[in-house]
């Protein structure tokens, strides 16, 4: 273990609120670790902030018709005010529009680029010759090749979760203009991963105590061999590579973002008014950098910024990089633009930090993939924060309140269970240690929970309320013992659930206590004590049962925007339509492609002859059901093979607002597209 310790949490890109997701993933089992070593009096910082830039952000924008400066102000007060709220206690929280970051990030870019670590290459990349700028991949729609879905994106199609890349849409469009796209050549830098294998390998066998996922995904990367990764783009979003004549161009977002760690330091530094106090933590060995990430971000902070730090040279590489898996919610996949998720400043609204914090941390996605249910919320609220924990110290303070004049009671001639009971503070404060050491924060919490259990337990045993008639004396060391396992708590659960804790060692009179106070005597016989409230209420049905309807409703309602009708295009002239010749047609036989899921060969009479058309519409109609339908065709559209066949026109049908085809008719729905 260094001297000190520098936390960071995966900066959020400030493109919407924060959900329950992103907290088990990044923030919160990163804020559970800092608190822990800060109750130890250990030097650590915590470093966060709103990454600003990337697609992601100019992507918001533009679905609401904003600037970018607009949507990342918005998302970065609201987080940082939410993160705050919670309890998620960074030392700092900054951004990467900051000049400071500007100014960081563009140096890192300049030193590498002058010790001649970058390759320049041309690449081809599409290009939106309306809008005159390249598109990433995100700004390329069009129609999936697998599942026929129309608004497939240039990387995935959402429909059926297939990976793309642009190349493979079928008439694909720019976001932008709507135009179909070009190939264009530009010529970017590029980070040749490939030469820092051997490097990076030497590194990597000097780290310890990583998670097999963390372990087992680099390891993946490293052996399939690594490539060159472009670190410009061709964007106006974005911290400007600092170079001549590169107009037009910007940092990646993950070259800057992780630099952003970096200039959210020295920003951290100037506000102490010690500018250079950065340095401490980036620039001397004896600094342990942790990063605690969600699992989509590991090849960036264990393979490309420790890069980007060696070859800069004079920084630590990160010590341990946590990552978690996945948080689903109610037994599904968390989507945002599904409206499936719960976003942590609504929760704010309606509960208190503390009992998120508990229960998420009970059931964080350390090794795997895990489910957070409102019923799960509701039991472990009630079942172990309220019945156990909060029972205990209840009991235990309110008594000695009653009956001993709010002074914790002398003890005497300790029997085999009290010497017991008070022996596990000891131990499980050993364990507890030893699970936040090793990123075990679920553990930590069980075992945690362990020693209200284990107070509870004797409490309800050794039945003081009884024991203040017959045995004044046993029932006075009875009622010491709970006191110091309460006092124990006090501290040993600060780092889960800190509003609680605080109030608890405010009505025990030790504010100040610290991780070395957890003992077997940390209140002295004659400690007075406050009588205080209850700690943590049960959660009725009602308000679990209402939570859950609005996830359901939220995500019922974002399922209509989504599917709202396609807008209206732009205008034509009469001329333009007077181009088309339409014909009703009849259909005459119909048959499936074999090899197609999506096209069915129709053979229909226009009157003036007979045409083959290939429609895709196998999805929607069975074959049988079309001999002897009349359609109306487009007749003059130059003909086009489809799966080697000609097709020599098209039947005009009725896309529903959710995409299913119909025949026209009069009563297909209003707003149907005619396709
Ligand atoms: N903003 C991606 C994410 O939120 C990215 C993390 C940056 S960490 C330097 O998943
Ligand atoms: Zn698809």
């Amino acid at each position: 273990m260094g001297k000190r310790t520098l936390v960071t949490s995966a900066l959020p890109y400030a493109n919407g609120p924060i959900h329950l997701g992103h907290l088990a993933g990044a923030y919160l089992p990163a804020d559970f670790y800092v608190r822990y070593k800060r109750m130890r009096s250990e030097d650590v910082i915590f470093i966060c902030g709103s990454d600003e830039h990337g697609v992601p952000i100019t992507i918001a924008a533009d679905k609401e018709g904003i600037n970018p400066q607009e949507i990342v102000d918005r998302f970065h007060e609201l987080n940082k005010k939410t993160f705050e709220e919670f309890g998620i206690s960074f030392d700092y929280f900054g951004r990467t529009s900051s000049p400071e970051h500007h100014k960081t990030s563009q140096d890192f870019f300049k030193v590498l680029n002058d010790k001649g670590v970058f390759k320049k290459k041309a690449e081809t990349q599409l290009y939106d010759v309306k809008a005159g700028m390249f598109l990433p991949d995100r700004y390329v729609k069009g129609t999936c090749p697998h599942c026929s879905y129309a608004e497939a994106f240039g990387d995935q199609c959402e429909k059926c979760g297939t990976s793309l890349s642009p190349s493979d849409l079928i008439e694909p469009r720019s976001m932008v203009t709507g135009e179909k796209p070009i190939y264009r050549e530009t010529e970017q830098w590029f980070l040749p991963l490939g030469d820092f294998q051997e490097k990076l390998q030497t590194w990597l066998d000097t780290t310890e105590n990583w998670k097999p996922n963390v372990v087992g995904q680099v390891k993946s990367w490293l052996t399939l061999g690594l490539g060159d990764r472009a670190v410009t783009r061709d964007l106006t979003w974005g911290v400007p590579v600092p170079l001549e004549n590169t107009e037009g161009k910007v940092l990646y977002v993950w070259f800057d973002a992780p630099i952003g760690y970096i200039s959210a330091t020295k920003e951290w530094a100037q506000l102490k008014g010690d500018p250079d106090l950065w340095q401490k933590y980036w620039r001397d060995e004896e600094s342990d950098l942790i990063h605690f990430i969600g699992k989509d971000n590991i090849v960036f902070h264990c393979i490309m910024f420790p890069v980007v730090l060696m070859s800069y040279g004079g920084y630590v590489l990160p010590k341990n990089v946590p990552a978690n898996e996945f948080l689903n919610l109610e037994g599904h996949k968390l989507s945002t633009s599904r409206g499936w998720a719960v976003w942590l400043h609504e929760y704010l609204e309606e509960f208190e930090p503390d009992l998120l914090r508990y229960v998420l941390g009970t059931g964080l996605p350390e090794t795997k993939d895990a489910d957070f249910s409102w019923k799960y919320f509701q039991d472990h609220v009630n079942g172990e924060l309220a019945d156990i924990l909060g029972n205990f110290v209840y009991r235990t303070i309110s008594f000695t309140h009653r009956y001993y004049d709010g002074k914790v009671p002398a003890a005497s001639d300790f029997t085999d269970q009290d010497r017991k009971v008070l022996g596990e503070i000891t131990r499980l404060k050993n364990e507890v240690e030893s699970c936040y050491e090793k990123f075990l924060f679920r553990e930590a919490i069980q075992k945690s929970m362990s020693l209200a259990r284990a107070g509870n337990k004797y409490f309800t045993e050794m039945e003081p309320w009884h024991l203040r008639k017959s045995d004044v004396s046993r029932c006075g060391t009875v009622l010491n013992t709970c006191c110091q396992i309460t006092a124990a708590l006090s501290i040993l659960f600060d780092p889960i659930t800190p509003d609680a804790c605080k109030k608890l060692r405010s009505y025990l009179h030790i504010e100040k206590a610290g991780w070395q106070d957890i003992n077997e005597q940390t209140l002295a016989p004659g400690h007075s004590v406050e009588k205080g409230e209850i700690l943590f209420v049960k959660l009725d049905d009602e308000v679990i049962e209402a939570q859950r309807n609005k996830l359901e409703e939220q995500s019922r309602q974002q399922e209509e925007v989504t599917q709202q009708p396609d807008p209206i295009k732009n205008t034509i002239t009469f001329e333009d339509f007077n181009k088309l010749d339409l014909r009703v047609g009849e259909i005459l036989s119909a048959e499936p492609i074999p090899k197609s899921d999506k096209l069915i060969k129709v053979t229909v009479d226009i009157g003036v002859e007979k045409r083959t058309i290939m429609a895709g519409i196998a999805k929607h109609i069975n074959p049988k059901e079309l001999s002897g339908k009349k359609v109306t065709v487009v007749a003059n559209l130059k003909p086009r093979k489809m799966m080697g066949i000609p097709s020599e026109g098209m039947i005009l049908m009725a896309e529903t607002p959710d995409g299913q085809l119909k025949f026209l008719s009069a009563d297909a729905v209003n707003g149907s597209v005619i396709t």
